[in-house]
């Protein structure tokens, strides 16, 4: 079962400067019962190290990888172009002034052949890349499956409560 499975997916960040928002994207997982395995890998400062992590992934159990960078974020592709498995990107703000929008086409713009699922820039991109990886996860675990359906339930319920209130 992946459900049991706790290093089914991968948190990978370019820095530690990016923990800070990828920490929302280990604590969604952590609702469904997912410990990632987290690690800061630099597609440029750490290359081989990144070559050698995507190569290893599935060996090591590894189902999904999520990748965040900000500025060139070359690591969600970098992880793509050496692993089969689902490689998920979350651009992120950095420092350069772009809010972001470096990184975002960075990260979405690979040639075919080699996909990156590339989510929205920031907090709101790191938590939907766990939700997309549980999403993944769930087709083939019945548990994970079902957690996912209470939490959709639950989202919808927060919205009519709050649609309520208003009346
Ligand atoms: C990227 O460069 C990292 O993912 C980070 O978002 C950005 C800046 O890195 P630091 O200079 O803060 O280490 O590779």
């Amino acid at each position: 079962m992946v459900s049991e499975n706790k290093t089914a997916v991968a948190v990978v960040m370019g820095s530690d400067s990016d923990m800070a928002v990828m920490q929302s994207c280990v604590d969604m997982l952590g609702e469904f019962g997912i410990k990632p395995a987290v690690r800061i890998i630099s597609a440029h400062r750490t290359a081989q190290i990144a070559t050698e992590f995507a190569q290893n992934a599935a060996e090591n159990g590894i189902k999904v990888i999520i990748a965040a960078a900000g500025m060139a974020a070359h690591l969600a592709g970098a992880l793509a172009a050496k692993t089969t498995l689902p490689v998920i990107g979350v651009p992120l703000i950095s420092s350069s002034g772009l809010d972001g929008v470096d990184a975002l086409l960075s990260t979405l713009q690979m040639p075919p052949g080699v996909p990156v699922a590339t989510v929205a820039i920031g907090k709101a991109g790191a938590k939907n890349a766990a939700v997309l990886a549980v999403e993944i996860l769930a087709l083939s675990d019945e548990v994970l499956a079902g957690k996912l359906a209470e939490f959709k339930r639950g989202q919808e319920q927060k919205v009519i409560e709050k649609d309520s209130a208003l009346q």
